[in-house]
């Protein structure tokens, strides 16, 4: 299986409503900056990475796949999945400059590309290939309810209208201010009662003063997780929040590395493990991951199902992780879409990772 040809490319895709806001970003499209793989016997590879859908930033990336990588890839075995990895990321030019940011994102593309092509060459869904089924059901929270940018009421009311549909847990952004927050969290539970799991997810907005008072005013509502209370890198923090509050600490959709993770890991500074494939340079990284934190006794709680389409996958094979989040904007994208039936998604059944595009998608936000 020689890879023949690498072809990037860009979809910007309408988020829910005209635009959605957490506490650092106000976005109207998803960026889905990816990669085609092409090899000798016919089949295609698909893989993505992320963006806020801003197109100067997004043709880095694209040109990273296509001027860097593309050369060191076409001619190789697409079978050699974890040497293809390392021959990327240790290659002596593209490790000085990379590590993180935009080379980790189109590296991620291009490893996705890679599971996507083994799993349809050997006829399966990548769940499979990742060793099989683990668990019976993969329980969906849904995110797209609890944008800072929705006012209270229709919060409350998105709220109660997803658990009608089915789900069982929640997520609701804060990092606005503590007073507002912690009233939207209240009334929240209120409406949807004391069995649903309600998370709140910071986006790595507030200081940890600011932090320490959220928890306080938030530990009677329950909450299921507080998610990147403070900046990303900022492991002493984070250590130093656990230690302080009952509300368990999740983080990691904005960490690059299984190294970032074992620091996190090793000073106790976090609680649920958040790894994502489209931030990390792919499945390759991230099963790292994942199995560091099985040996933490740690629960895996990847980014986006939907967002990667893989996630859901992984969570479907691997022992660690416990729970998926769903935010539907680009589901609908691919050709085996990340669907929530009944609280939970559904098994995929297509051969591949999932990340085939359809041609509508193909023909209407491709940039
Ligand atoms: C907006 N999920 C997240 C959105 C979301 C972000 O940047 O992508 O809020 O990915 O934090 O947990
Ligand atoms: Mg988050």
């Amino acid at each position: 299986m020689k890879i023949t040809r690498i072809e990037p490319f860009i979809l910007h895709v309408p988020v829910t409503g005209s635009q959605i806001a957490d506490s650092t970003h106000t976005i109207t499209h998803w960026g889905v900056v990816g990669a085609r793989v092409d090899t000798d016997d016919g089949l295609s590879g698909y893989g993505f990475t992320g963006t806020h859908a801003h197109l100067p930033g997004d043709r880095l990336i694209t040109a990273c796949i296509a001027d860097c990588y593309a050369p060191l890839l076409v001619g190789e075995d697409a079978r050699d999945v974890q040497r293809l990895w390392t021959k990327i990321a240790r290659d002596p030019a593209m490790q000085w400059i990379g590590r993180a940011g935009i080379t980790s994102l189109a590296h991620a593309a291009i490893d996705v590309a890679l599971w996507d092509l083994n799993a349809k060459a050997a006829g399966v869904p990548l769940w499979k290939l990742l060793g099989g089924q683990v668990r019976e059901t993969v329980r969906a929270y849904n995110t797209d309810i609890g944008w800072l940018s929705i006012a209270d009421d229709k919060l409350v009311d998105g709220a109660r209208r997803a658990v009608q549909q089915g789900f069982t847990g929640i997520k609701i952004k804060v990092g606005s201010t503590v007073e507002r927050d912690l009233r939207r969290l209240e009334a929240v539970r209120k409406a949807v009662g004391p069995e649903i799991t309600v998370a709140v997810d910071g986006n790595g907005k507030w200081d940890l003063a600011s932090c320490l008072r959220f928890c306080r005013g938030a530990e009677p509502f329950d909450v299921y997780w507080f998610e990147e209370p403070l900046w990303h890198d900022d492991v002493k923090g984070h250590a130093a929040l656990a230690r302080a509050t009952r509300i368990p600490v999740a983080l990691g959709e904005q960490l690059y590395t299984v190294d970032a993770f074992s620091e996190f890991f090793h000073q106790g500074a976090i609680h649920w493990v958040q790894p994502d494939v489209t931030r990390m340079a792919g499945v390759t990284e991230v099963l790292r991951v994942c199995d560091a934190a099985l040996a933490y006794r740690l629960p895996v709680a990847p980014h986006a199902g939907d967002m990667s389409q893989v996630h859901v996958h992984l969570s479907y094979a691997h022992p660690a992780c416990a729970v998926l989040e769903y935010i539907p904007w680009i589901k609908d994208c691919f050709t085996d879409p990340a669907e929530v039936v009944d609280g939970s998604f559904r098994l995929p059944t297509e051969p591949g990772a999932g990340t085939t595009p359809t041609e509508k998608a193909w023909a209407a936000y491709r940039k």
